[in-house]
């Protein structure tokens, strides 16, 4: 069976606020896209702070949810969709722990971020929370659908 031929797993991952004014957006890209995964979505856009609360709404009962919402809604947040095998587990790994402090050397945290408030990615924890995330960020028709190289080589 053809790997294209499935229905790829596929996750939510948006460099923030942060990472987009700190000029992270190419080094964080191209993390992703030389492992092998496919971007199949992309925008730049300023989320409202109520838009931020929806994306956080898990979060809503910390004490850090109202800070954390300011600061996503602060500035142009590059929201993504990324597919291929195992991108959801293997794209927290590529992003490292939450706490930059904690994060190892060689993530994108570990290597790019020293502060949680301030942590320059999102990547999605699960299989659900990703379906919802894409959900909530993009309509269908802006989730496009080719064959990359990679998976010319998938088995
Ligand atoms: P993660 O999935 O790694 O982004 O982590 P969480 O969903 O637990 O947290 C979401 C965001 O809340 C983090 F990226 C940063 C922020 N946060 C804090 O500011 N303080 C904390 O103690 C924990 C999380």
């Amino acid at each position: 069976q053809e790997a294209h031929a499935l229905q790829m797993e596929r996750t939510f991952i948006a460099i923030k606020p942060d990472g987009v004014q700190r000029g992270l957006i190419s080094e964080i890209i191209s993390r992703f896209e030389r492992k092998g995964y496919k971007l199949v979505a992309i925008k730049l856009e300023v989320p409202s702070k109520s838009f931020a609360g929806k994306h956080y709404r898990d979060l809503k009962d910390r004490p850090f949810f109202n800070g954390l919402c300011n600061f996503l809604s602060s500035g142009p947040v590059l929201a993504m969709v990324w597919e291929g095998e195992g991108v959801i587990t293997y794209g927290r790994k590529l992003i490292g722990a939450t706490d930059p402090q904690k994060s190892e050397p060689g993530t994108i945290r570990g290597d790019l971020a020293i502060v949680v408030g301030r942590n320059i990615i999102h990547g999605s924890d699960g299989p659900e929370t990703a379906k919802n995330e894409i959900n909530l960020w993009f309509k269908p028709e802006e989730l496009t659908s080719y064959t990359s190289n990679q998976e010319k080589w998938a088995i």
